[in-house]
């Protein structure tokens, strides 16, 4: 029998899916709905939203889970993807469209089979070493971060510039990828030219005055 690591999301897929990957949870956008932030940020062109409840002041148990649950209610809306990061349970629970998980965390294959239907498994990446392992446990794309200096994790690695997603570009290796960390519409072209398929951001749009703007500043870059 066929286990769900076997149904992998198709590669190109993903690739679009990547293009603009917009993370939020509730202490992203303390003055205002995430509810209201997420429809106008999929009104701007987000293809992809991950729900990260993290971070001092994150609300925990059902809150959370209520929570996650309008976001994901305001993602089908939209047509987009609804992602969670790390709690395989919620994510189970909610039938969510994927996870996406740091180094730490259980095999991306084993997550699929966990989860029990096709779904797409995120891995973060920070060094060839991780992004290699990230590939043979069957992530479906790599999350490759601190591109530059961000706030919003505060345990982040070493600023690294785009220089592993060039590396891994370099070596040919073709796994959907995508940049995170401090990224705006304003530095995002040095990402997509160094072999990103897309940028994640959580400030860029969360704290932007106007975040259906700013979505729509970061999918103008894929012309
Ligand atoms: N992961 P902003 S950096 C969630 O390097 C996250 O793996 C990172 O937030 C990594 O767009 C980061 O506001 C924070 O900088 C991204």
């Amino acid at each position: 029998m066929n286990s769900y690591s076997d149904q992998r999301p198709e590669p190109d897929t993903v690739r679009r899916q990547l293009a603009v990957y917009f993370i939020m949870g509730s202490i992203n956008c303390p003055d205002r709905s995430p509810v209201a932030v997420l429809r106008e940020a999929i009104a701007g062109g987000v293809t992809l939203f991950q729900f990260r409840e993290k971070g001092a002041g994150a609300l925990t148990g059902q809150a959370a889970y209520e929570l996650a649950r309008e976001l994901q209610a305001v993602c089908r809306e939209g047509g987009v993807p609804f992602i969670v990061n790390d709690d395989v349970d919620m994510a189970a629970a909610l039938g969510a469209d994927g996870i996406h998980v740091g180094q730490e965390d259980a095999p991306a294959d084993s997550l699929r089979d966990r989860l029990g239907y096709k779904a797409i498994v995120g891995v973060s990446a920070h060094t060839l070493e991780e992004a290699g392992r990230a590939i043979r446990d069957g992530a479906d794309y790599l999350g490759i971060g601190p591109v530059y200096p961000t706030r919003s994790k505060h345990d982040a690695r070493t600023v690294q510039g785009t220089r592993l997603i060039q590396e891994l570009r370099g070596l040919g290796i073709d796994i959907p990828l995508v940049g995170i960390g401090g990224i705006t519409p304003g530095n995002a072209p040095p990402v997509l030219a160094a072999g990103a398929d897309g940028v994640s951001v959580i400030s860029a749009i969360s704290g932007a005055e106007d975040p259906r703007q700013a979505a729509a500043a970061l999918a103008a870059l894929h012309g």
